[in-house]
């Protein structure tokens, strides 16, 4: 038993009697009804899943373990030299609620360096696909190759299976799984974008520093690919990819299975592909209206009319739960107001210029609930400082970042033992005829 593991079992065993007192004494309880707009409108806002890795205010935005953005930075220990946490420790955060000790931190990487080899057909599989296959296909099912070696997988066939111990084979796959997706990732970008000249695991780096360096990157991207891979973790747990992850994962199926499909929801255009969209939004805009001229609001204002009358959303504002700017937004822009170079960077003062703008103009057009930016408004334009520019990755480095909370996620669903996920199916008629009762 490694300490994580140890602490993440005295907190499961703390756990338990909670969430089996709730069923078994409060079941009848409730919580929440149910309307023919929300039965309509994608279930929005109906309270009926559980988790404690994350919860999401509208007004204030993500708390991570009950931490907010600023807090969490703060509170982890930090990479040698660096002012960011080292993504291991906010691991043993996200699974513990704990805040770990730097000898702590020592062990889980340490540990992901023992798991983090990626067994070579893996990379045989996504060499197969053609060359210009979406990166977030290559990453699905590069996922989806490894459940060969589930470990939960195996012990369900076992002839063994035990549902209090089974927590601990989907640690271990997770464990397994958010060592390995970083270097899967690298393989990726070096595979389509860097004539497959491929870099070898530094078996000294933490996990954020050695995704850096195996994408061939600068010291200074190191701090950039922590933060990334932190501020993309963990969103609640109604939100496409955590969603999906935690219902596959409900029908017992083994966490490669399970995010692998969480993947596929990721690259959705209104979930996590809408990093890339906006960058690819942005460069259009440049192209069509500043041909010789500078970015003015006037052409903004213009552009985004141009996008919202030919039906299409602006990329990167709006949200199904916040109702103000997205804290991971912000958290973004502040690194790159305090980064020399990227604060006086003409891409990072046009998405500065779209954010005074864009919340006008969509409040005006009167459709969305939230006319403010998100989290993939503002994290193009870092990844394309640092030279990582072709934007359809984008979306694979928050599928990297995600992981670590659907994996989170799916260990405390197995620990506390939740159900097949089975919401019932209504008819058109039955809701006409709830309509005429009024
Ligand atoms: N541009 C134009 N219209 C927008 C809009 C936007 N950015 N955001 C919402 N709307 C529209 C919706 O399309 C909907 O129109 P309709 O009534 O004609 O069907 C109306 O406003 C009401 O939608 P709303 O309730 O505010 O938002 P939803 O919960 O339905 O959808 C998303 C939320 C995020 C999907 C929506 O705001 C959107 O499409 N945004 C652009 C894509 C994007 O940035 N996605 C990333 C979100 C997130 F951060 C992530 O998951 O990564």
């Amino acid at each position: 038993m490694t300490q994580l593991k140890d602490k993440l079992s005295e907190k499961i065993q703390a756990h338990r009697p909670r969430t089996a007192r709730l069923t078994k004494e409060f079941a009848d309880i409730v919580i929440d009804k149910v309307d023919i707009g929300q039965c309509m409108g994608g279930a929005r806002d109906i309270k009926c899943l559980v988790t404690d890795i994350s919860s999401l205010d509208p007004q204030e935005g993500i708390r991570f373990r009950g931490k907010t953005i600023p807090e969490t930075f703060a509170a982890l220990p930090k990479a040698a030299g660096s002012a960011y946490p080292t993504v291991e420790s906010f691991w043993y955060f996200l699974l513990t609620g704990e805040v770990p000790t730097q000898a702590q931190v020592d062990e889980v990487v340490a540990q992901w360096k023992t798991r983090q080899s990626v067994p070579p057909y893996v990379f045989d599989v996504i060499r197969t696909l053609p060359r210009d296959s979406h990166p977030m296909a290559m990453l699905s099912i590069g996922i989806l190759a490894l459940q060969r070696d589930s470990k939960f997988a195996a012990y369900y066939n076992s002839g063994k299976f035990n549902k209090t111990n089974a927590w601990e084979q989907v640690y271990e796959d997770a464990s397994d799984l958010v060592a390995r997706i970083p270097v899967i990732a690298a393989f990726i970008y070096n595979l389509k974008y860097r004539d497959d000249k491929q870099i070898a695991i530094d078996p000294k780096l933490d996990m954020g520093a050695n995704f850096a360096h195996m994408i061939g990157q600068s010291e200074e991207y190191k701090d950039v690919a922590r933060m990334y891979f932190i501020l993309h973790s963990d969103h609640e747990s109604g939100n496409v990819s955590a969603h999906t992850t935690h219902l596959v994962h409900s029908a017992l199926s083994d966490p490669y299975y399970a995010y692998s499909a969480g993947l596929s929801g990721l690259a959705g255009p209104l979930h996590g592909l809408a990093n890339q969209e906006v960058l690819s939004w942005t460069m259009k805009f440049q192209e069509k209206y500043c041909k010789g001229v500078e970015p003015t609001k006037e052409l903004i204002t213009k552009a985004l009319w141009d996008t919202l009358n030919s039906g299409q959303v602006i990329p990167g504002y709006g949200h199904a739960v916040l109702r103000k700017t997205d804290p991971r937004y912000m958290s973004q822009r502040e690194f790159c107001l305090k980064t020399p170079g990227l604060k006086d960077d003409p891409l990072f003062k046009l998405v500065s210029m779209i954010f005074e703008v864009a919340p006008g103009v969509l409040s005006e057009h009167g459709h969305t609930k939230n006319p403010w930016p998100n989290v993939d408004a503002q994290s193009g334009v870092i990844q394309w400082y640092y030279g990582v520019k072709h934007w359809d990755f984008y979306t694979v480095l928050f599928g990297v970042g995600r992981a670590l909370g659907c994996m989170a996620n799916i260990t405390w669903d197995r620990a506390l033992g939740y159900a097949l996920e089975r919401p019932k199916s209504v008819t058109t008629d039955m809701l006409e005829k709830w309509a005429a009762e009024g």
